[in-house]
């Protein structure tokens, strides 16, 4: 296997890491997964919706959970007159082809490398849809910040190993990651680079890479502007021996369990 991306910068990039016909079975679990929730929210109280207000940084957008799995979120994008799904976390549950790769050693094997641990444990996931003209930026934040709610400080001994389920480059919204910023400690979402922060580094690559990275590294996403879906689906690792995040109570005051984004960009 191949890495890119040097200890100190925080991640790595394995490309080939899924061959074609692996990653059409990603696709497959990901759309079977994404209708399964859509079917149940549609059936939803309007009232459990969460629509954000002009003032919010997804103003417009609505966060919504689904009707007898209440862990489990749907982030709409806010063109209500083409309901789209952003983000939906968790996911891997809602079908067994996304659940049969928590153990795959291409995805621990790496893991365990970024965080240093003999082995790794499930700790939650997410797909980000990004679909063509629609998927929305994710502005510069840290899965630490959301993680904090529920992990406190160990929030930080987590990785996420972001499958790529469509080639990605700077037109769909590829992943930008600012490397060595995990080392610099919790950061407020929405804030630019920093002086003396290295430059940002985008990850162009084809379906079937695998980007792992440390939940205090600093990142982001254009909107999709092409014609071309830009998923990604992110299994997230945590050290062996600690309970799934939704079997956690939240670290901080009970309001903190209040609906939150999927995600903090
Ligand atoms: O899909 C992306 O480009 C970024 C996703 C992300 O940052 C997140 O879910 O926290």
């Amino acid at each position: 296997m191949h890495y890119m991306g040097a200890a100190v910068d925080g991640y790595l990039v394995a490309p080939g890491t899924f061959d074609v016909a692996e990653v059409q079975t990603l696709r497959a679990g990901v759309d079977s997964a994404v209708a399964r929730a859509v079917a149940l929210a549609v059936a939803a109280d309007p009232e459990e919706i969460t629509v954000y207000g002009p003032g919010h940084r997804f103003p417009g957008h609505r966060l919504q959970t689904i009707p007898g799995d209440p862990d489990t979120s749907i982030h709409w994008e806010s063109d209500r007159s083409r309901p789209t799904v952003r983000n939906l976390r968790p996911i891997t549950h809602l079908d067994p082809r996304l659940d049969a790769r928590w153990a795959d050693p291409r995805l621990t094997g790496p893991a365990a490398r970024l965080l240093g641990v003999p082995e790794v444990a499930p700790l939650t996931s997410k797909i980000s849809l990004k679909r063509a003209r629609v998927g929305s930026e994710f502005i510069w934040h840290q899965d630490y910040t959301f993680l904090h709610r529920f992990l406190g400080p160990t929030a930080e001994e987590a990785v996420a190993a972001m499958v790529l389920l469509d080639d990605a480059d700077s037109d769909n919204g590829a992943l930008t990651l600012l490397p060595g910023s995990h080392l610099g400690g919790p950061r407020p979402d929405d804030e630019p680079p920093r002086p003396g922060d290295a430059d940002p580094v985008t990850i162009e690559a084809q379906a079937g890479t695998v980007v792992f990275f440390p939940t205090l590294m600093v990142h982001r996403s254009d909107p999709n502007r092409s014609d071309r879906d830009r998923r990604a689906l992110f299994y997230l690792y945590q050290p062996a021996g600690r309970p799934h995040l939704d079997e956690r109570q939240p670290y901080e005051a009970a309001e903190s369990r209040a609906p939150v984004p999927a995600e903090a960009g």
